[in-house]
């Protein structure tokens, strides 16, 4: 529940403007909450509008993506790309290709971005973008043709100073060559207007890895402060099983966990003897086939079709598919099971509800705006490679990146210290985020 007077009158116009845009209202009323004692101790915020700017995008561009399918079909999607707010630097965030893309998802995922990119202390503004798009089932052509159509109409919007687009749900390393292709044919300008590229033309080693990697070195730090313990020996169970799934799931056996789950949207699998991450890749990265295959392949697991993997007994519990995924039933499960922690991998996979009971029974909880933070934190990494012609080496980044998600820890541990909020990652973070770009749009003027 909202307190402040302030927040509360923001909240009530953005709800009256908004009313079909459910998931924005959501990010922005957990952001609201946490908040307030920022506000209340910083009257300047209200004087200057601070919050009212904030949820306001600097602009919104939908546009129409017309293509031809391989049976010669013109189809006609819609394309978005949200530039939020770029107090920190230039718009930055991916791109959703998903049937269920919409305005307010688009806006949701570009608030939250906001703060997450404040979060990693780089310098990067909030955007984000994507379209209703549904790559299932096409061809390599089918796919191309979309993008190559997409970022007709993008380019002219984007930039390497201006606004970086990278990867989501159903854009990966694929897609964002396809993107840069046409971008370069349009412009003439090999820059890092995209990140996420391959290494072989501007795109940084451990990239792929970084969210999910990013989601293990923050959840092992915080289990190391608030628990004395780490990964060792602990069950895992993660839901999804793409790019985030995948690389969370790799780094958290690395770390000695047995990760026993992962999904997609059809059902989970389960595999006591933990889940055999090889077959998981060759299914869904090489193949590009459903989760539900891995079970014809290895005994002992099984595949519970249209059931979530919050069922299943584990100590750990990282969400790594999609907004909304874990709600309050299955937060009492896990509660009942014993878990000990949840880090969010995907955008806003937990329920508000959820969360709250999470939090009345002790289990820690890890916000996605830092725990999935690393996705991003190295693509910053790669536009500075592309802004220096340079290529680091995977080690190079991949410890540049544990120094960033540790440091997004003490940030969030800090701030919800110093405002009675202690061990309170989800408050920490709303609060350290919001005031580094509150302070910066105070420091630019009405803009
Ligand atoms: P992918 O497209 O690689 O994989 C998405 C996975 O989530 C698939 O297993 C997919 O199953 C499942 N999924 C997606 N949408 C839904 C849905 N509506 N209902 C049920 N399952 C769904 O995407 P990513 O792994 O890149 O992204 C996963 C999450 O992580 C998203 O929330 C994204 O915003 C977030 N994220 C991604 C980052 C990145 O760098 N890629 C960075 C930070 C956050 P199916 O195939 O059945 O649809
Ligand atoms: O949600 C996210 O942080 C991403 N999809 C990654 C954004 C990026 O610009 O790398």
């Amino acid at each position: 529940m909202l307190r402040s007077k302030y927040a509360k009158s923001v909240y009530a116009a953005a709800s009256a403007g908004a009313p079909h845009q459910p998931e924005f209202l959501q990010a922005v009323h957990e952001v609201f909450e946490s908040i307030e004692p920022v506000l209340r101790q910083n009257p300047e915020f209200q004087n200057q509008a601070i919050l009212e700017r904030l949820i306001e995008p600097d602009r919104q561009i939908i546009f129409r993506v017309a293509w031809t399918d391989d049976r010669g079909r013109v189809n006609v999607n819609r394309g978005w790309r949200i530039e939020f707010n770029n107090a920190l630097g230039p718009y930055k965030g991916g791109l959703r290709f998903h049937l269920s893309v919409n305005t307010g998802i688009v806006k949701f995922l570009g608030f939250e971005q906001i703060f997450k990119n404040s979060l990693t202390g780089l310098w990067l503004g909030g955007g984000k973008g994507g379209s209703d798009f549904d790559p299932r089932g096409r061809s390599d052509g089918e796919v191309m043709r979309f993008c190559q159509s997409f970022m007709s109409e993008l380019y002219r919007h984007i930039g390497a100073t201006v606004d970086v687009p990278a990867g989501d749900v159903g854009v990966g390393e694929r897609e964002i060559g396809y993107l840069f292709g046409q971008y370069k044919r349009l412009t003439r300008d090999f820059s890092g207007v995209l990140t996420g590229k391959k290494p072989d033309f501007g795109g940084s080693l451990a990239r792929p890895e970084a969210t999910g990697y990013g989601l293990c070195y923050l959840t092992a730090e915080v289990l190391r402060l608030l628990k004395n313990d780490s990964f060792a020996d602990k069950t895992v169970a993660i839901s999804g099983s793409g790019n985030v799934a995948i690389f969370a799931a790799e780094k958290a056996a690395e770390l000695g966990a047995k990760v026993l789950t992962m999904s997609d949207s059809g059902g989970y699998i389960y595999d006591p003897n933990g889940v055999h991450l090889g077959l998981v890749k060759e299914i869904k990265l090489q193949r590009r086939g459903r989760i539900a295959e891995y079970v014809k392949n290895r005994a002992g697991a099984k595949y519970v079709a249209n059931k979530k993997a919050w069922q299943v007994p584990c100590d750990i519990a990282l969400p790594c598919a999609t907004q909304n995924e874990l709600v309050a039933s299955d937060a009492r499960q896990l509660v009942k099971n014993g878990c000990q922690i949840v880090a969010e991998g995907a955008n806003m996979p937990t329920a508000p509800d959820a969360v709250k009971i999470l939090r009345q029974n002790d289990v820690i909880f890890a916000p996605a705006k830092a725990a999935n933070a690393g996705g991003v934190a190295v693509s910053a990494l790669e536009m500075a490679q592309g802004a220096g012609h340079l290529a680091w080496d995977f080690a190079t980044v991949d410890a540049r990146l544990q120094e960033i998600m540790i440091d997004i820890v003490g940030r969030c541990l800090d701030a919800a210290a110093r405002h009675d909020r202690h061990n309170d990652l989800a408050a920490g973070a709303n609060i350290a985020g919001f005031e580094r770009v509150a302070r910066a749009m105070l420091d630019q003027g009405i803009v």
